[in-house]
């Protein structure tokens, strides 16, 4: 008795497993819905992540190839809360979207890192002597500037690391009248990783530089990806940066 009470719980999954078979069959069908469906686009940037603009169509793009109708949608910046989007944008369903208020704004853009407006050493951030979490690179370009004071002559190293989503950059190290608010001479440059592989190790920006005792130097660090402005809604560049 016990045996056939099994039988019949395998037989119903069995009837079940055929109501997915004959689901499957109706796909050809639904992809052809999808097909008029097709997303234009003139770049990449008016595809959704993880598809490319190719021959005026959304199709994907190098890697494993998405579920069908993927690069049928339109682009979204993910996000939990309005903080993630940019100004002018809300944060609704988990996507920003436009606030309504003119003008329309682009919410595939990111917001702004805590320490803009920092693009001019006019502006700069000041360095208080701990590390600066949480850069990021939030259009094409950015540069973010941070003045530094040394109290003591010394080799001073600036260091931006724990990169994530594939910041490039260069980081140059300025002497820096703070009085006239005037930039000095470049005493200190880098534009590679410490090391060649692409291994948390290597992840590193190092740059050096002597420095004189009650001294300000400002140093500039600019994003050097060249994505276009727009390809913000795939993860948006970010590092930490030290200076020691
Ligand atoms: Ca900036």
């Amino acid at each position: 008795m016990k045996m056939l009470r099994w039988s019949t719980a395998a037989l119903a999954l069995f009837v079940v497993g055929c109501g997915n078979v004959e689901e499957a069959t109706l796909e050809p069908e639904a992809m052809a819905t999808q097909e008029a469906g097709l997303r234009a686009c003139s770049t990449s940037l008016d595809c959704v992540s993880g598809c490319n603009c190719s021959g005026g169509l959304c199709a994907p793009a190098i890697g494993p190839t998405p579920p069908a109708g993927y690069c049928d949608q339109a682009p979204v910046r993910a996000c939990t809360t309005g903080s993630d989007c940019a100004s002018g944008c809300n944060c609704v369903g988990n996507v920003c979207v436009d606030s309504g208020f003119s003008p329309p704004a682009n919410c595939l853009l990111a917001p702004p890192d805590s320490y803009e407006s920092d693009n001019t050493h006019t502006t700069a951030s000041s360095y208080m002597g701990t590390p600066q979490l949480n850069h990021s690179f939030h259009r094409q370009n950015d540069v973010d500037w941070v003045l530094v004071a040394t109290p003591i002559n010394q080799v001073m190293t600036v260091e931006t690391y724990n990169l994530r989503n594939g910041p490039w950059m260069s980081i140059d190290i300025y002497a820096y009248n703070y009085a006239t608010r005037t930039l000095g001479t470049l005493v200190g440059s880098t534009s590679s990783t410490i090391c060649a592989p692409i291994t948390p190790s290597c992840l590193i920006y190092r740059a050096t530089a002597n420095v004189v005792a009650n001294g300000v130097y400002a140093v500039k660090i600019t994003d050097t990806r060249g994505q276009p402005a727009g390809d913000d809604y795939t993860p948006t560049a970010k590092y930490d940066l030290k200076m020691y």
